[in-house]
This record gives structure tokens, sequence and C-alpha cells, in this order.
């Protein structure tokens, strides 16, 4: 990475309407702050800001429907997403609101700023939804109905969150208003729209080919492939936007005969990126605009894969047409995280959220870290991926306490049995050259992985660097060596380079699990990571000087993670088990889909049905048919003939034998040629698969009919 550079790193602004889940954590907050972690190792000038995101139809949508007003929405779901980051670990130097004024001045400022240059803007007026009842526009979120692209039924007049199309309310397919349920009319309204179509040309050449006005501005090849694919799918129809709304609940559009409209919250909320730096430079005697003005400054949006026009398109479109600011050089967009195999879902309580888990992980040791790296090892980079219990439970006892745990663990007792903690001194140490040109080689790639945004691959790099400490361990065993020959060089040369390793691993974790991190170093007794160790470490390694030298006395042996899977205390396992419990539960609740109950009958109709039992005593399949088998049904005092039609359900030798359940009294009917005599009884589950009813026992797919 360049010296001179400036990061600017953003994340999505969540909403203030709602907790944010491990979903979210996953998608646009963990990965940066990794990245950003990273650049302070380095030494970087970098500034990450996030905040709340306060205005928009989900904030006043939820006010209404709790009865409660908007701010009392956001300060609340401010304050908590805000300090559930904090305790996460999450290192943003800033989580602004864009409730501010300082937000809000800037935002009608850069609105003033393209309303007065000419051409970026224009006014329509147009026929828009309006609920009578109300006495309301319905934009976005305020109209719900099916999708015209895939027919879901609750898609939003903005989105359509089951195949992620950006629509318009007008587009809506039954639309309903969300205020009243009622069908809204259509009502005259004016409103300011960006002219985006007229960015289309740059924007194509600067995504495809990372190109602005002939310069070279980024590799687009360190573009995510699935990032790529949607700009290009929407620079192909690139069409006007509104971004003003009738609504009291945002930013008041800073113009003549804009009475009782509010900027657009997707105009409002990237520039809370902006805003955000202000007060951050405010804050720390900064100059904001180095930030976002200066040719140095690289800056790169964290979000989820649902945020992707907006960063790649609109708001470039925006900065370019404001004029002076940097465009971003990469937009690392995550896919989504699944919980258990489904989508998270707070109405159906599916899903855990950030806060959540740290009040019900609170007795768990290192709780933080232990969610973070689970969420790091599987985190939706490239494509969709799954929290599973079991594996938060697999990489925390398998790759935490059993690799990096266990060898910083040994190696910290060691050092203090041996030599009363006190780090030996290394002497014809090139018995070790091929084990260090390995870490080197590691921390490298390690270092590689991050820089191309691929956090899943240097976690596992991490795991490869204690990895390769354990073996090198093992193959010197200084314990057996030890109590033969207390002074033996080997074991002060064997333990003195585990020691470099620890301390590599003390600030390459950091990134990942910080809170780990700190307690390592307590361990070697040096202060926390701060800025510019990985700087200061990588040159140390380059001039083959040890990162810890010998006679400096590390701290006393604590454990660093506590097994999941512990012999005696079974604490946690039974926190992990209760998560899965209650989700089972969720499972067991639910109503399967079903056909509905046909309408009733009468007693004098069911008592005409004449019942009867039989066993099978053949059975054959019906020519050219897969589904009909032929039986003949031993009633007792005659045989009858029964077509059925359970050939996919039933094999015809599994039946041989089977006793079941028939109706002797229908009339008889010819199928393919053959008369049946009679109908074999059969109920059907909610998975529609057919099941023989038996007069004794269970038979096929678990019914029970005594
Ligand atoms: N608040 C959407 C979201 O939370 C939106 C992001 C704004 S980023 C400028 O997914
Ligand atoms: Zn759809």
């Amino acid at each position: 990475m360049n010296t001179t550079k400036r990061y600017t790193v953003t994340s999505a602004l969540p909403y203030a309407n709602g907790a944010l889940h491990l979903g979210h954590l996953a998608g646009a907050y963990l990965p940066a702050d990794i990245f950003v972690r990273y650049l302070r190792l380095l030494g970087k000038d970098v500034v990450w800001v996030c905040g709340s995101d306060e205005h928009g139809a989900a904030i006043t949508i939820r006010a209404k429907k709790e009865g409660i007003s908007p701010r009392a929405i956001i300060d609340k779901y401010h304050e908590l997403n805000k300090g559930s980051f904090e305790r996460l670990g999450i290192s943003f130097d800033i989580y602004h609101r864009t409730s501010a004024d300082l937000h809000h001045e800037t935002a009608q400022d850069f609105f003033k700023h393209l309303d007065a240059k000419g051409g970026e803007f224009e006014e329509k007026t147009n026929e828009q939804y309006y609920d009578e009842e109300y006495n309301q526009f319905l934009a976005d979120r305020y109209i719900t109905g099916t999708c015209p692209k895939c027919a879901h039924t609750e898609a939003y007049g903005d989105q359509c969150e089951n195949c992620g199309s950006d629509l318009s309310p007008t587009e809506l397919i039954n639309p309903k208003s969300t205020l009243s349920g009622k069908t809204p009319i259509l009502k005259e309204t004016t409103h300011w729209y960006f002219k985006l179509d007229k960015h289309a040309a740059w924007l194509q050449e600067w995504i495809e080919n990372g190109q602005v006005e002939g310069k070279e501005h980024h590799n687009p090849k360190a573009w995510k492939n699935h990032v790529l694919g949607q700009c290009l799918s929407w620079l192909s129809d690139l069409r006007p936007r509104a971004i003003t709304r009738d609504l009291d609940w945002g930013i008041p559009v800073p113009a003549k005969g804009a009475d009782g409209k509010v900027l657009y919250v997707w105009f409002d909320a990237p520039i809370g990126y902006i805003s955000a730096t202000k007060q951050w430079a405010i804050d720390n005697n900064k100059n904001w605009e180095d930030y976002w003005k200066s040719e140095d400054a690289e800056l790169i949006h964290f979000i989820g894969k649902d945020n992707i026009v907006f960063h790649c398109i609109v708001f470039p479109a925006m900065l370019k047409a404001h004029g002076d600011y940097v465009l971003p050089t990469n937009v690392p967009a995550n896919q989504f995280l699944n919980f258990e195999g489904r989508k998270f879902s707070k109405s159906k309580g599916w899903g855990i959220e950030m806060h959540q888990y740290l009040e019900e992980f609170k007795d768990f040791p290192n709780k933080e870290d232990a969610l973070r790296y689970a969420l790091i090892r599987n985190m939706p980079e490239s494509k969709d991926a799954d929290f599973k219990w079991d594996e938060f439970v697999e990489f925390h006892d398998n790759e935490l306490v059993a690799n990096i745990g266990n060898f910083i663990n040994r190696v910290v007792v060691l050092t203090n049995k041996y030599y009363e903690g006190i780090v030996p001194e290394a002497i014809n140490n090139e018995s070790a050259a091929s084990e260090l040109a390995s870490v080197h080689t590691i921390i490298t790639e390690l270092c590689q992985e991050i820089e191309k945004y691929n956090f899943r691959n240097a976690i596992q790099k991490l795991m490869e660097l204690s990895s390769v400490g354990n073996t090198y361990l093992q193959d010197v065993s200084p314990w057996k060596i030890w109590k033969e020959d207390p002074e033996c060089q080997a074991v002060k040369n064997c333990l003195h380079n585990c020691i470099q390793i620890v301390g590599f691993l003390s600030v390459l974790c950091e990134p990942f699990i910080p809170f780990s991190s700190d307690k390592i170093r307590a361990l070697l007794n040096l202060p926390k990571v701060n800025s510019g160790n990985l700087a200061s470490l990588l040159d140390l390694f380059k001039a083959q000087k040890s990162l810890i030298p010998a006679g400096h006395k590390i701290g006393d042996p604590t454990l660093l993670f506590a097994k999941i899977h512990d012999r005696k205390d079974h604490s946690r396992l039974e926190l992990i088990e209760k998560q899965k419990a209650d989700l089972q539960a969720i499972l067991d609740a639910e109503v399967p889909p079903h056909e509905p109950v046909k309408d009733t009958t009468t007693y004098d109709d069911f008592v005409k049905l004449d019942i009867r039992t039989g066993t099978i005593v053949e059975a054959e399949k019906v020519k050219k048919t897969d589904k009909l088998l032929k039986l003949t049904v031993d009633v007792g005092f005659e045989k009858r003939t029964i077509v059925s039609g359970i050939a996919k359900h039933y094999k015809p030798e599994d039946l041989v034998g089977q006793e079941v359940v028939l109706l002797v009294n229908l009339a008889p009917r010819k199928l393919r040629g053959v008369e049946s005599q009679g109908m074999i009884l059969t109920a059907e589950n909610t998975k529609g698969e057919l099941c023989l009813i038996s007069p004794k026992q269970v038979f096929g797919n678990g019914f029970v009919v005594k």
C-alpha cells in the first residue's frame, strides 16, 4: 500500500429503527473493523465513519405502529446499536447521527449546490399514490403490493426484498397503503429528480475500466465479481431518480415550492458519511476535506449487497456531479448471512441480535472474540453464508482453544517454568531457519489477504501461524530435553523462537480478535498494540531482529479461551444447547403449509361409506403409467381387485401382506383397462406424501392409526 495515502472508510449507516443482528455485523461492520484495525497497525492515516440513518419511512412507520414519536425510536436504537458495536470491539472513529444539525446543513448544502449548478436536477409533476384516509402521499415503504418481477406479495414501493428489484410504487400490482390498508388513489405532486442517466457514460468507464476522464483511478479487477455484476446490470438502464418525498420526517428540501417535502433518505444518508467526517474532524482537530477532496484520499465503502446500487452508482454520481470529491476506489460489499439455514427474521424470532448475544453470553469467557471469530471464519464475502451454532462450537474449540490458545499457553507456561518468565537468549539459531521462513511467508500472505478484502483467508493464515508454532514446539519437545539438561541451548532457542511467534500473533490477531490480542499482550507483559505496531514488526523481521528481546520478563500464565466441550464445566455447552433448543421450539410451533380443509360433510353422508379391513395379497405395477398399482385385496369373504394411485409412494413388493382399510361400496370404474372394485384409504401429510391407513400399525410415512 502507498505510504502517502489517507483512507476514508465508511460502513453503511444502519437505520435506527431496530436492533442489529449478527447478519448486519458480519456484513458491513466486522469486515471494515478488520480492515481499519489493520491500516492503523500499519500506521496509516485513516478515518472510519459510521452512524445511525435516522430518516426514511422505516422509522416513521415503526413509530406510528408503536404510538410513539420517531425521535423516541431513533434515540433508543441509536444508543442500543452504538453500545453493542462498542462492546463487540467495532472501533469506529465516529458513530454519528443523521438527525444532527451538522448533517442537515451538509445535506441541504449538497442539494443547493447541485440545484444551483443547473443540469443535474429536474422538477417533474406526476401522479403518485395517496392515502385519502391519512391525507398522505405514499412513497417507498408506505406502500406494498405484488412485485411485477417475481410476484412476491409484500414488495415495497421502492424495492422488492425478495428479488432485490428497484421499484417505483406505480409498478406494484394491487398496491395497498401500509397506513390504512386501503387501495390508494392517484394524485398529482411535484418532485426533484436527479438526472442519473446523464452520468451513464463516465460511470461505465469508471466501473468497467477503473478510469476517470482517461486517468487510471482504481484497478477494476480488485472489485468483487458480484459487485461488478450488479453494477453492470444497473448501468444498462439508468433513469432520473426522485430525490424528494412528501413526508413530514426528514430533511426539508431547501428550494422554493418545496413546502412539506423532504430529501429522500437515500439522498441524505450517504452524505451522512461526509457530515460524520466533518464532526470527527472538528472533534480531532483535522481537516475533513483532506479525507474527501484530496487526491491522496482513498474512499472505501463497506456495505451489504442490497446497498450496491446506491454506493456504486447513485452516490458516486452525486459526488461527481458536485465536483471536487473523490470517488470510491473499492466497494467490497458482502453477501448475506443466514442463520441456521434461514433468513434472519425478527418477527419470527429467528436469529440473534448483537445486544441479545452479549446479554445471553455474558458469562462466556471471551464472548466477543468467540463471536467475531466464528463470523469471520464464515463471512459471506463472495456468496451467502450460514451461521450455525455447531460451527461456532467447532471453530471455538478446535481452532481458538486447541490451536492458538494451546500454543500460547504452552509457551507461556514453559517459559515461566524453565526461566522464571525471562525470555532466554537464542544462540546459533539456524536450526529454526525453515520455521522462521514459513512464519515470514504466512505473515506476508495474511497481509495480502486483508488488502484484498479476503478476511476468511486472512484469519486462516493466523491459524497457520500458530500451527507452525505448535508443530515446531512439538518437534523440539523441550519438555523431554529439559528434564535431562535444564541448561540445554536447544530448549532456550526453541522458547525464544516460540515467544517471537506469540509476539507476532499478539499483533496480527488484533484486527480479528482484539480482546484476545490485549490478553496475549498482557501475557507477554507488553503494552496493547498501537498504531504502527505492525509496520515496526515487519521492519524488525526484515532486519532479523527479535521482536521480544532476550531478558524481557513475560507475565503469568492465564487461560485465553475456555473450551465449550469441557468435561467438568458444562455451562458453556448448555448455553449453546439453549440457543438450539429455542430455535427448535420455533420450528415445532410452526403450522406447516397445508391444503384447506374441505367443506363440512354430514353424518348421513358418511355412514353411506362401507369401510372394511383387508390384506393385500398381490401387488403389481399397471403398465404404461408410473402412478398406478394393481392390488388384490382379501377382505375375508371375497377378493377384490383395486387400482390405486400410490405407485410413487409404495413399492409393490413392500405391500404384499400389509393390512389396509378400504372402501368396498365405491362404484366400480375402469382405470387403464383394469376394473377397480373399491378404494384403498390413504391420508396425506403436510409434505404431500401419501400414507396408507392400516388397521394395525404404523406403516409407511409415520401415521399411527389404531
Ligand atoms: N440505512 C440501508 C440499510 O441499513 C441504509 C444504509 C444507508 S448507507 C448510506 O441497509
Ligand atoms: Zn420481486
